[in-house]
């Protein structure tokens, strides 16, 4: 390993050095091979790859259609079959700036998943912090630590880790939804572990709201019984319902001329844990946006990474400076530091969930706000 002078550290200025000797490149060269040899790497031929001046991600943006997701998830589900062992009939968005690995980006893995007429996938639990939203259907409950929760269109569901979990469709229905995990953050620390559960689900009945958000979800009301802190939100489904009224209510707000979102025509919210007011799970953020139609976005870089669906609507969005139409079902990845815009027409409601709470705890989130 021979370093050239600067070659990975073209932003920065050159080193000023006289030129070695014959004699002195002859040791340079002995030097770095005695390096080699002992499992030893300097920084200096390392360091603008290393700690380039802003972040350089591998992760490319990237839009996978919903009309091309679907219909292979309805192949696989003629072709797969769900349960033990390969336990999930879920297929993920593979960045192609990540080496062929199953990652949307360095911390999050998303994937559609397939479950097709009265199909059962087994329980499990896994370190892995899960959520589960709904793009379009209904007809399977997610039991959750034994608790069966409905999953329906625009619904928002939870799985934190290690709790046990399963899927079971009641109808004669296939249906598909999008999950999103942090397998690849998890996997990078070497912190995973994983343990079967029974063969079916633990609880097959089919109530229309969860036992979670019977104690949970009720609009600024804590119960007493729960009065101490926990990492991961309670509840177990956020539904579209609630949503949905938030986001109108925050336009309707607008256009009686009150100060109610978060940029003109554009409204926000961010599914939180009700105990701590935070992101749902440690390592997990999601939101949803919606743009009135003729809206659009600033232009912002966040130091994380972001996945999103678009849920309704359409739209043009902008990856670092290239543009795409997207609409319903559609998703794509916004890598650290990539500028990201939208605008729309036709107005455009937004699912966006990404690693923000990683680097916040840690100290290391940036954002930048450009306003045209
Ligand atoms: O539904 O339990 O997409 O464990 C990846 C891993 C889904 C799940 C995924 C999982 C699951
Ligand atoms: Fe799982």
């Amino acid at each position: 390993m021979t370093p050239t002078s600067n070659s990975t550290a073209p932003d920065r200025p050159a080193n000023v050095m006289t030129p070695p000797t014959a004699a002195e490149a002859a040791e340079l060269d002995a030097l770095y091979a005695r390096m080699g040899a002992e499992n030893m790497i300097p920084l200096w031929t390392e360091i603008g790859d290393l700690m380039p001046q802003t972040p350089r991600p591998a992760a490319v943006p990237h839009v996978w259609r919903w009309s091309t997701l679907l219909p292979i998830a309805e192949d696989a589900g003629r072709l797969v079959p769900v349960g033990r062992g390969g336990e999930r009939r879920a297929i993920a968005l593979a960045n192609p700036g990540l080496g062929g690995r199953p990652y949307a980006t360095p911390t999050l893995w998303a994937a559609i998943q397939y479950l097709g007429g009265h199909e059962v996938a087994p329980e499990h639990r896994h370190s892995q912090n899960a959520f589960r939203f709904v793009v379009e259907g209904e007809g399977v409950w997610t039991v959750v630590n034994g608790d069966p929760v409905a999953m329906r269109r625009g619904d928002f569901l939870l799985t934190p880790g290690w709790n046990f979990h399963g899927h079971h469709n009641e109808t004669d229905a296939p249906m598909a939804w999008i999950d999103g995990l942090d397998i690849p953050f998890v996997h990078y620390t070497d912190t995973t572990f994983f343990e079967f559960g029974i063969d079916r689900v633990t609880d097959e009945a089919t109530p229309p709201v969860s036992r979670s958000e019977r104690l949970w979800a009720h609009p600024g009301l804590r119960p007493l019984s729960g009065l101490d802190d926990t990492v991961n939100s309670p509840i177990a489904a956020y539904r579209w319902e609630h949503t949905d009224a938030a986001l109108a209510e925050q336009l309707a707000l607008e256009d009686e001329g009150q100060p109610a979102t978060v940029e003109l025509g554009h409204a926000a919210v961010r599914f939180v844990n009700p105990t701590t007011g935070g992101d749902v799970m440690p390592t997990i953020r999601a939101e949803f946006h919606r743009l009135r139609p003729g809206a659009s976005t600033a232009t912002t870089r966040e130091a994380a990474s972001s996945v999103y669906q678009v849920f309704d609507g359409e739209g043009t969005v902008s990856l670092g400076g290239t543009e795409h139409r997207v609409g319903t079902g559609d998703m794509f990845v916004v890598p650290s530091w990539v500028p990201f815009t939208a605008q729309t027409d036709a107005g455009l409601d937004l699912f966006r969930f990404g690693d923000q709470p990683i680097s916040e705890r840690l100290g290391l989130a940036r954002t930048h706000v450009q306003r045209p």
